[in-house]
């Protein structure tokens, strides 16, 4: 049973993002536990204080540290990164963070634990980023308002990786990323819509010339969208 607690000014935006497809049916088999948890929970003041000014000056606020120490103590049990134990992870979404790539949604699904904290406003005290977390993440290369949608990307592709997780008609193993091509074009009825046929070769049951078919549809298609893919 993976264990994955969300740290957030905006717990209510998660409120029915679990509930669809593979996400639901993993909670439902017992698969991964997904609980989001309200940062200012943590906060000892009468207002919940959970930003303050940047020292130095600047625009916008930023999430003050002791809040988050305090949440990732309790749920993960440390709150220095040397004494998170082997098989947790505490992630600081954040547009300063290395890339979130398939390799790392397959390792964290092979964890007990998730401590995903969400920044918000101009940024979170770097005190965070540099004492306390195991992994600091951006999911691209565009701006985001907040760590939140980050954080639902990071459980969707680490949550569909759990073993039981997929139907046996799918494996991960087989899919767009795990061979560094795209995935091959699809096509399902009419064979003719609106005058555009169905490739031929798809329609004759030659299963041979169907893979070898796909294999070089597969290559075209990520020359054209994602040539970054092929050099290398
Ligand atoms: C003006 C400098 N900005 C940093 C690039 C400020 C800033 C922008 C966006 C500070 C915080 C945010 C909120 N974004 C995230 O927390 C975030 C994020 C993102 O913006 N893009 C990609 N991945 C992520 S993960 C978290």
């Amino acid at each position: 049973m993976l264990r994955i607690d969300i740290v957030t000014i905006f717990p209510d935006y998660f409120r029915e993002a679990f509930d669809y497809g593979i996400i639901r049916r993993a909670c439902a088999a017992g698969l991964v536990n997904i609980q989001p948890h309200d940062l200012r929970s943590w906060t000892a003041d009468k207002h919940h204080v959970v930003d303050d000014r940047p020292f130095g000056g600047g625009d916008g606020m930023v999430l003050k540290p002791e809040p988050i120490f305090a949440a990732v103590e309790s749920l993960a049990g440390a709150n220095r990164r040397e004494q998170i134990p082997k098989g947790k992870r505490v992630v600081l979404l954040s547009p300063q963070g290395e890339r979130f790539t398939q390799s790392r949604a397959a390792d964290f699904a092979t964890c007990e634990q998730l401590v995903l904290i969400c920044g918000r406003y101009e940024g979170v005290d770097e005190r965070v980023a540099e004492i306390l977390v195991t992994d600091e993440l951006s999911i691209g290369d565009y701006v985001l308002s907040g760590g939140e949608p980050a954080a639902l990307v990071v459980i969707d592709a680490t949550v569909r990786l759990l073993p039981g997780a997929l139907g046996s008609a799918t494996s991960a193993t087989t899919e767009s990323f795990s061979d560094g091509l795209l995935d091959y074009p699809h096509y399902t009825r009419p064979p003719k819509f609106e005058g555009m046929d169905v490739p031929e070769v798809l329609l004759t049951g030659n299963h041979a010339e169907i893979a070898g078919w796909r294999r070089r549809a597969a290559e075209a298609k990520t020359k054209r969208n994602r040539p970054d893919l092929l050099k290398k």
